[in-house]
């Protein structure tokens, strides 16, 4: 992916040095970045609530979509429009948990699984469940989409946290309690009652 992507960025660095005199490229670029915001709006299109959490193609195994800067909220350093724990997915143990984590904004973000009580530090640890987490959360991830999936298999009170310096301990980060006694998942937003997952998005019948 990134070989490929290379010549093309060689390519646009080679005429944007030849269009240096030119004002124009410039504008056209600021067209492309969407929005006063620098959103890319094209990385969360079609996406609703509905998305952030969705029962997975296999038993026990279920999708959670987390969109940083999704609004707003706490200078956009939240996932799905909920900063400092406010929302809270509950998991039953044992179940797999497949996570796409998409950062439409030019700010770098990412998104790992570490116990609730280390959002508190300045630096967060490593993931806490095998796997759970992109890769270089400390460096994070602008404008992009990157999924990784892990076994919720030890019942605790974790948070899905931003892994960039001290967002976390500003708030970039959301609940997540692996529970012994839930039957299914389900996800509170704010002060609104628990969903449950929504069906698996299915693709068309054939
Ligand atoms: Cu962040």
């Amino acid at each position: 992916m990134i070989q490929r992507f290379l010549p093309i960025l060689a390519l646009s660095l080679s005429a944007a040095a030849a269009d240096e005199k030119t004002p124009a490229p410039a504008a056209d670029h600021a067209d492309h970045a969407a929005g006063d915001s620098g959103l890319k709006k094209e990385l969360v299109a079609g996406l609703t609530e509905k998305d952030f959490l969705r029962l997975g193609d296999k038993p026990k195994t279920v999708k959670l979509t987390v969109v940083a800067v999704w609004t707003a909220e706490n200078y956009g350093m939240n996932f799905n429009g909920f900063a400092k724990g406010t929302a809270l997915y509950t998991i039953p143990k044992g179940w797999t948990v497949e996570v796409t984590y998409v950062n439409p904004s030019p700010i770098p973000h990412s998104l790992i699984v570490i116990e609730k009580a280390d959002t508190k530090k300045l630096q967060v640890p490593e993931p806490y469940f095998k796997g759970a987490g992109v890769p270089d959360h400390i460096k994070g991830l602008s404008y992009g989409t990157h999924q990784f999936s892990f076994t919720a298999d030890e019942a605790g009170e974790y948070a899905l946290a931003c892994g960039f310096p001290a967002h976390a301990l500003n708030g970039h980060w959301i609940g997540l309690d692996i529970s012994e006694d839930a039957k299914e998942p389900t996800l509170k937003l704010g002060e609104k009652e628990p969903v449950k997952a929504s069906p698996a998005a299915s693709a068309p019948s054939k």
